[in-house]
Parts: C-alpha cells; sequence; structure tokens
C-alpha cells in the first residue's frame, strides 16, 4: 500500500504512526507542492496530502482515496486487529472529536507557525510572515494547551485509557511545532507536556521525528 506525500504534513504523520501502530506496512511515496505527478494525482484529485493506494484492492483494480481520516477508516475496517479506533459509542465519539480537534484547531494554529517558520521561508524560498507565526504562538497556542491540560487523564491516554487515534492525531502536529523549537513550557503546562512527551516516545513515533529532525536540519 502506498502514501503519497511528505512526512513532514501531520496529516501524512498521522497516517504512517497509525500504521507502524497497527503493523502494517506503508510505502511512502514524496508527493505534494508539485510532486507526485499523475499517480498522485489519481489518489488526490484536489492535490492535498496524502493520498493513498491500495493496489488491485477495488475488484482488482487499485482503491485509491484520499484525506486522513477517510485512509485510516478504510484501514482500521480492513485490518480490525489491534483497534484503534473504539466501537463503543462514547469512545468512539470521543475518538473523532479529539481527531478533529487536532485536525482543525490545532492544525489551523500550527499551519501558521510552521508555514512561516519554516515551509515559506526554507523550502519555498518565499519569506514568512513572522507576525502571524508570533501572534498564533501568543494567543492560539495557550488555550488549546490549557485545554489539553484539563482533558489528559492519568493513564496518559486520551480515550478509553489506551492509545487510540485520538493520541496520534493530537500529538502529530506538535512534531511540527518542536521542528520550529515551539516547546510546551512544562512549568504551565504540565500534564500535556508531559503527554505529548509520552506519545511523541512511541517507537511509532520517535524514528519518524528523528528522520524530520535531520531533514529539517538540512535545511538549515
Ligand atoms: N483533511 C485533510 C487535510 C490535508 C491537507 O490539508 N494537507 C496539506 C498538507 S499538511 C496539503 O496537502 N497542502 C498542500 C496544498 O493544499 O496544496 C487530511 O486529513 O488529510
Amino acid at each position: 500500500m502506498i502514501v503519497y506525500g511528505s512526512n513532514l504534513s501531520p496529516f501524512v504523520r498521522k497516517v504512517l504512526v497509525y500504521a507502524a501502530e497497527k503493523g502494517l506496512t506503508l510505502e511512502l511515496v514524496a508527493a505534494g507542492l508539485g510532486r507526485g505527478g499523475p499517480d498522485f494525482k489519481e489518489t488526490s484529485p484536489f492535490g492535498k496530502m496524502p493520498g493513498f493506494r491500495d493496489p488491485g484492492a477495488d475488484g482488482g483494480k487499485d482503491f485509491c482515496i484520499s484525506d486522513s481520516t477517510a485512509i485510516i477508516a478504510y484501514l482500521e475496517a480492513k485490518y480490525p486487529q489491534n483497534p484503534l479506533i473504539p466501537i463503543d459509542p462514547i469512545g468512539r465519539a470521543r475518538t473523532v472529536w479529539f481527531e478533529e480537534f487536532a485536525d482543525t484547531i490545532l492544525f489551523a494554529m500550527g499551519s501558521k507557525i510552521f508555514f512561516n517558520r519554516f515551509v515559506a521561508p526554507k523550502v519555498l524560498k518565499a519569506g514568512g510572515d513572522e507576525g502571524i507565526a508570533a501572534a498564533a504562538v501568543a494567543h492560539e497556542l495557550p488555550p488549546i494547551l490549557d485545554y489539553l491540560e484539563g482533558v489528559v487523564p492519568p493513564s496518559g491516554f486520551l480515550v478509553a485509557d489506551r492509545l487510540t487515534v485520538a493520541d496520534i492525531a493530537v500529538a502529530s502536529p506538535f512534531v511540527n511545532l518542536g521542528h520550529v523549537d515551539v516547546v510546551v513550557d512544562p512549568a504551565r503546562w504540565p500534564k500535556a507536556g508531559a503527554y505529548l512527551v509520552g506519545i511523541h516516545a512511541r517507537p511509532s513515533f520517535a524514528p519518524l521525528i528523528a528522520a524530520e529532525q535531520r531533514m529539517v536540519a538540512q535545511f538549515g
């Protein structure tokens, strides 16, 4: 199975970490921001990463789909062992909420910082707007961390006291913040900070983060 995109995208990283936790092998093909060609376009009609292809899975034809949530829904249905989306109504609803929180609220905040401090100046060589990034750090990040501080249970997992897609989705955008040296102040947000450190230390996240750090460092 193929994922198209860059693991610097929190959505691509979410799918790769999910697959690692499930013991599934996905091939990552570079795509997005002008890369990937027709094969990527076939999986993602609007050029958003990740795209996904499961060769021959649709009655002999390739099954193609985009959107990290759709891809994970497909994989979870196809590979139900070691479930990462609870089946009980409350657990499932909470998992969907945290994934949605990550994909919209967290991503909107994080992308202002990562885009303007890394993607625009270093990848696109177009200059970033530091004012937008600094305002997001000062005004948008703290209420998000206040919220997380209040909802992280002692178990260290957001839902069902075990790892679910909720944890993968919420922890993923914080990797991007780490790449641009935005750290969670442990004095102000001790529970949220420890939670993120714990999720990022998992064998599914840690090697990806290390590889990304090397990639980011190459841009200077
Ligand atoms: N809801 C989508 C969001 C995908 C998305 O916005 N991806 C961004 C990268 S983080 C992208 O491809 N941006 C490039 C573009 O819009 O051309 C998902 O969960 O996969």
